[in-house]
């Protein structure tokens, strides 16, 4: 379709699961030995870090990479401080980066790990924490600028709620459009010609969160004016625990001409919480660089590996393995998704069902020239209509075949 597979799928590998998490759970310690951890002072351990993130970047020939502030340096004891810290390593960053031509596609603030943010970063009902995100969200979209990064994500993990019954939802919904602009001019003020993005997900760690799914953050947007500046980052398993498909939110936001990027990844059937395993299942992604490539690509965005092997995965080797079989599953669902769209008779099956509103009344009525009564009076013309077949079996069918 006139681009390289290299073009079309823009590939990430995350900072927090792959170079921070070392497997623990609530019910045991990890299972994998991060050698940069035996340091003691945790600017070394974060040196040590960032070497391994690089080293593992360029190995696995990925093109780009996300973090978070905190995955990459340490809080300090004070807002001056974490400041700092983040700054020294972003310098590193940026030397590694030009060394090995690794680019960074998001970078993004942690306002979710700290107890500091258990009741919310911009929408915690005490103005004092506000600030403490505030100071997160413009030293991290600096980092981002200065790393070069092409779009700034914001996850809103804690900006929800536990119970209505000690929670004004409408204020702090106010609160995150107010801090969400603010933080918009901030960036363009400072330099960031990129794509701000909002991570939907439903829950955990908030009982409810304000960024539901898609649909919500499409509201939101359009109601608080950022709807030119905002896109979405479309996480997979994030849409399954919103009870939707990962296709069905990739559709939403790209009708809304709103799809900025996307966490790749995939949740477990049976488990309802965010497994964020890598994706293997060549018929999703098939299904969603569909709707990838319907929308006109991923534009700034890309795919971003936002996975995690499991704990029981525990050799260094298994971060390859993970990485390279989600890359092959999203290119062979690149390769069957062109071909369906090219070759199969899928697209013209869909556009054929529509054909009754591109000529006579039908023109008329998507064009607003009816009327509800003229509609009505057009029933009596259309007694004993037909059946006419939705064909999901002989899509499904087709689809098989392509596979
Ligand atoms: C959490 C999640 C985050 C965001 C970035 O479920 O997906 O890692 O991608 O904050
Ligand atoms: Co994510």
């Amino acid at each position: 379709m006139g681009k390289t597979l290299e073009e079309h799928l823009r590939f990430a590998a995350c900072y927090w699961h792959s170079f921070c998490g070392t497997g623990q759970d609530p019910f045991g310690s990890g299972t994998r030995d991060f050698p940069w951890d035996s340091h003691t002072d945790p600017m070394d351990k974060a040196k040590g870090r960032l070497d391994a993130a690089f080293e593992f970047f360029s190995k696995l020939g990925v093109p780009f990479y996300c973090f978070h502030d905190r995955d990459m340096s340490p809080e300090g004891n004070t807002v001056g401080e974490s400041e700092k810290n983040l700054r020294t390593l972003v310098a590193l960053a940026k030397e590694r980066q030009q060394a090995t031509g690794v680019k960074l596609l998001w970078g993004t603030a942690n306002l979710f790990s700290s107890p500091r943010y258990m009741n919310g970063g911009a929408t915690n009902p005490d103005f004092r924490v506000v600030t403490h995100a505030a100071a997160q969200v413009k030293c991290a979209i600096e980092a981002t600028v200065e790393l070069g990064g092409q779009n700034y994500v914001f996850w809103g993990g804690r900006e929800g709620y536990t119970t209505l019954l000690n929670t004004d939802m409408k204020r702090e919904l106010d609160n995150l459009g107010q801090f969400l602009r603010l933080a918009r001019d901030y960036g363009r003020q400072n330099g960031f010609k990129g794509t701000y993005l909002i991570e939907p997900k439903p829950m955990e760690p908030s009982k409810h969160q304000y960024d539901f799914d898609a649909a919500t953050v499409v509201g939101f947007l359009r109601a608080q004016g950022l709807d030119q500046d905002f896109k979405l980052n479309i996480e997979a398993n994030h849409a399954t625990l919103a009870g939707h498909t990962f296709s069905h939110e990739l559709q939403v936001a790209a009708d809304a001409g709103l799809l900025g990027s996307v966490d790749a990844n995939r949740g477990d059937s049976q488990n309802g919480w965010d497994t964020d395993q890598f994706p293997t299942d060549i018929y999703q992604t098939t299904e969603a660089m569909m709707i990838i490539l319907g929308a006109g690509g991923l534009g700034s965005g890309g795919l971003n590996f936002d996975a995690k092997v499991r704990r029981n995965s525990s050799d260094p080797e298994d971060l390859f393995l993970a990485h390279i079989g989600g890359m092959d599953a999203f290119a062979r669902g690149l390769e069957v998704a062109a071909k369906l769209l090219e070759q199969s008779p899928l697209r013209s099956m869909r556009t054929a069902r529509y054909r009754s509103f591109e000529e006579g009344d039908g023109l008329r009525f998507s064009k607003g020239e009816l009327k509800l009564q003229d509609l009505a009076k057009l029933a009596e013309k259309h007694e004993n209509l037909p059946l006419i077949s939705g064909k999901q079996e002989l899509i499904e069918n087709i689809i098989n075949q392509y596979l």
